[in-house]
């Protein structure tokens, strides 16, 4: 981009997904959304409070929480409103335009539970208010029983301190939720019986149906792939063979299958999975595939352990309607002409 041009996205950036293999992302190449900026925190100033719903309310140094059992989990981020240009129609050009606000980290902190467990959660919570120190001061309500599940308070990324784009020097990890809900810059945690309703939960982050009503708290990213190579602005220069490889990830859990067709939809493979095969995390796959000269349409569907087959486009829109900002899980196509330019179209 010439630097006079205006940044077209100005509070995000996106991964870089068809430059990248494997499933780490690399920290700087992390995707990145803020809504009120970057703040600058020290460290030694950084409170966590949870207090609320708990039988003695905390207050955390940092120094506090890393003397606690740390662990260590790879899970992906994805915001919810990745890939949305693509309800209405073919909008991105590259894998990073269009499904970048995806990236894949190994995470290390301490399990929220611990936490609530030292605060002692009194009968009657369901819900945990999460707070960042940001100028947005980003809140969003969490069930308890995810923030009993495998929540987690992190402070490393890829095994260096967070960068402060993702929340230094804590933030909130939620495997498989919204990306909305991992809330950065993490200072407060508040129990109660029932959700805040937050700005972040009304008028943004809700998904408006086609019969007008909307759905509230529609935390968890359903599978999803991206085939990578051969992707969008490629150009393929020779006939023959071509390895096709992607990412296929899943918030309810790991991803069972991923199948590929090179016929927009026709007939599907099964591909190969790179293990490890964890859950709520980036799975990368790969499939022979040898290119004619003729033109095709190449797509992938992630299918998790649940059972969940992720949907065609049509199939997307059949139940969701075209109202919807966020959630779009719908197959990606890339096409491919007799010249060898792949395109984003929808098949
Ligand atoms: N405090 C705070 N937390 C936040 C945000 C924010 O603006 N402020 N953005 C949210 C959104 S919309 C997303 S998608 C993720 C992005 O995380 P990343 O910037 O580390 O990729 O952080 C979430 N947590
Ligand atoms: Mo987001």
């Amino acid at each position: 981009m010439l630097p006079s041009a205006p940044n077209p996205f100005p509070t995000g950036t996106r991964t870089p997904l068809q430059d990248l293999r494997g499933t780490i992302t690399p920290n700087g190449l992390f995707f990145e959304r803020h809504h009120a900026g970057v703040p600058i925190i020290d460290p030694q100033d950084h409170r966590l409070m949870i207090h609320g719903m708990v039988q003695s309310p905390l207050i955390f140094t940092m120094s506090d929480l890393m003397r606690l059992p740390s662990i260590s989990r790879v899970h992906f981020i994805e915001c919810s409103g990745n890939s949305a240009a693509e309800w209405a129609k073919p909008s991105g050009r590259t894998a990073q335009e269009i499904h970048g606000l995806l990236s894949n980290a190994e995470w290390t902190g301490v399990l929220l539970s611990v936490l609530l467990r030292e605060a002692g959660v009194q009968p009657g919570a369901r819900w945990v208010l999460a707070e960042g120190a940001d100028a947005a001061a980003m809140t969003r309500s969490i069930p308890l029983v995810k923030a009993m599940d495998d929540a987690m308070v992190v402070y490393a990324q890829n095994g260096e301190r967070l960068r402060p784009e993702q929340g230094y020097p804590l933030r909130l990890l939620l495997p498989g939720y919204e990306g909305n809900s991992c809330v950065k810059w993490l200072r407060r945690l508040k129990l109660g019986a029932e959700p805040w309703q937050t700005r972040e939960e009304t008028s943004a982050y809700t998904d408006l149906m086609p019969d007008g009503t909307a759905r509230q708290f529609t935390f968890v990213m359903d599978a999803k792939s991206c085939i990578v190579s051969p992707s969008g602005g490629e150009r393929l220069g020779s006939h023959g063979y071509h390895e096709i490889c992607g990412v296929a990830w899943s918030g309810r859990g790991r991803i069972k299958a991923v199948e590929v067709s090179t016929d927009a939809g026709a007939t599907w493979r099964s591909a190969r999975l790179q293990e490890p095969v964890l859950p709520r995390a980036v799975t990368a796959f790969g499939i022979d595939w040898t290119w004619d000269g003729q033109p095709a349409v190449l797509q992938s569907r992630a299918i998790d352990e649940t059972g969940y087959v992720q949907p065609s486009r049509a199939e997307l829109l059949a139940v969701r309607g075209t109202n919807s900002l966020y959630h779009y899980n719908g197959i990606q196509s890339w096409k491919i002409d007799a010249g060898g330019e792949v395109t984003n179209v929808h098949a």
